[in-house]
């Protein structure tokens, strides 16, 4: 079987528990089973130029990385990738913050990514991209010569053709997508919204079979959602914490409930509306007064992008007035935490809540909503309101879904959650939990991994 080398933006610290980023925690999870070769960034940020490569290996992988130099910090990570590909991903176009300097970065840093690894590679080595960040990885590597199969995941929504057309590079971006063997998707309207692309805009490229041709090379587009480790994190949720345990037999004492949401501090996940909502429906049921909290963790991201320092006051603010309206000396209606919690304890804290909450305004997939399920006690397990916009809606059905924009429909779905019958939420819970296994990341990672090596790689290239 030939060797798997991952290449994502960040390489995350495989020695440590606490991950905050969805994608780490997915990688992590699915190369320490297989082991292989990570590649990326190692989240420094140096003056100038170096060549000084980490080379470490945990178990059996080897974690190669590279620091940037402030420059590329700034045009390539917070320039591109996330002042302009993360939000026009997110149908955002409002919040897009293009500069030509920006793609430049990008090139350079993909370019000089590319040449890094390229001394790495042995022949009949699978090269895995992921995500956003490194869109023309494979194109850079291929312009050196590699003739290696690559594959690229999205971890983030594909947006219909208008909105990808807001950035002034969406034509190289898709060319540079079509360098790959396979390109995977979250869900059927990111794989929908890719074709439609390809087919209009690149005459005679899309197979009826639905594989794409294009410069006499085969592409495989498809549609694969991600998961998370089901058996691990149910494991995890079992285990007990004295402090969570006493807070979960006090609010039993005192008839409350406990809401929760977890997040990265992003403008994507809908948090703002999430509190209005919260407060709609302590407006609408004043007989809910002291007898539900919600509480919510978020910590920060990004915080050198403007927009993300503008959401972190928007809800300090929003917290503190619900708070000072709704609260009293024995109850402070919302709990708002900003540091990241390890994933033992936040997989206990999803099991002592009664309500997970996820409603992001658009979202690739949510790992959190899939370890909220996954983390439920099967026999009195916890309800999941969901927003539609969140791709792990495509599968997951039976959770209690809402339009984030529309805060009064949310509030009422947040009391109905709160007050449905036992026997109700253990037939949803059955049903959620049997689509979550469907998709577990061992799943996932083994799916993409046969893909790739039925693919032709650069050997396909027509005669
Ligand atoms: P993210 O946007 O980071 O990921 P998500 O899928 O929700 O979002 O993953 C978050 C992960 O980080 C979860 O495992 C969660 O438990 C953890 N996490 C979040 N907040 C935390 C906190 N406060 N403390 C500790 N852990 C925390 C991107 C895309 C998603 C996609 C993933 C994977 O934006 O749509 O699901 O990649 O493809």
């Amino acid at each position: 079987m030939s060797r798997l080398v991952v290449v994502s933006n960040r390489v995350a610290d495989l020695r440590q528990a606490t991950q905050s980023g969805g994608l780490a925690v997915a990688i992590a999870d699915a190369l320490k089973a297989k082991g292989g070769v990570w590649f990326g960034w190692d989240g420094n940020t140096l003056e100038n130029e170096t060549e000084k490569l980490g080379i470490d290996r945990v178990g059996d992988v080897d974690v190669i990385s590279s620091p940037l130099t402030v420059e590329d910090y700034s045009q390539y990570y917070i320039g591109y990738a996330n002042s302009v590909l993360w939000p026009l991903f997110h149908y955002r176009v409002d919040l897009v913050d293009y500069r030509p300097q920006y793609f430049e970065g990008y090139m350079r840093v993909n370019g000089k990514f590319a040449a890094l690894l390229k001394p790495f590679l042995k022949q009949g080595d699978m090269v895995w991209v992921h995500d956003y960040h490194l869109i023309p990885f494979a194109e850079r590597l291929r312009a050196l010569g590699c003739r290696h199969k690559m594959g690229f995941f999205l971890h983030i929504p594909f947006p219909p053709a208008d909105i990808i057309a807001a950035s002034p590079n969406h034509a190289y971006l898709v060319e540079a997508l079509l360098q790959y063997d396979v390109v995977g998707f979250q869900t059927s309207t990111d794989l929908n919204n890719f074709n439609r692309y390809v087919e209009e805009n690149i005459p005679d490229a899309m197979g009826a079979d639905g594989v794409i041709r294009c410069g006499g090379r085969t592409v495989r587009a498809l549609r694969l959602p991600i998961g998370i480790d089901v058996a691990q994190f149910t494991e995890l949720a079992e285990k007990t914490f004295e402090d969570i345990n006493i807070d979960h037999m006090r609010r039993a004492i005192l008839r409350q409930r406990q809401i929760v949401g977890v997040d990265r501090l992003d403008y994507s996940k809908g948090i703002p509306e999430r509190f209005e909502a919260f407060s709609r429906m302590l407006h609408l049921h004043p007989e809910l007064e002291k007898t539900v909290t919600f509480l919510q963790i978020a910590p920060p991201t990004r915080e050198d992008v403007t927009a993300y320092a503008e959401i972190r006051m928007r809800l300090e603010g929003l917290s503190g007035s619900i708070n000072g309206k709704f609260g009293d000396i024995d109850w402070v209606p919302i709990r708002y935490i900003h540091r990241p919690v390890p994933r033992p304890r936040l997989a206990a804290m999803f099991r002592s809540s009664e309500v997970g909450l996820v409603t992001p305004l658009r979202d690739g997939m949510n790992l959190v909503a899939k370890e909220y399920v996954a983390a439920q006690d099967p026999a009195d397990p916890g309800v999941l309101v969901l927003s539609q916009f969140a791709g792990a809606a495509e599968e997951l059905e039976d959770a209690l879904i809402v339009n984030p924009h529309d805060t009064e429909e949310m509030g009422e779905k947040m009391e109905l959650a709160l007050r449905m019958p036992l026997e109700e939420r253990q037939n949803r819970h059955a049903r959620l939990l049997d689509r979550v296994k469907q998709s577990d990341v061992g799943i996932w990672m083994e799916t993409f991994i046969d893909q790739l090596e039925g693919a032709g790689g650069a050997d396909s290239v027509a005669a």
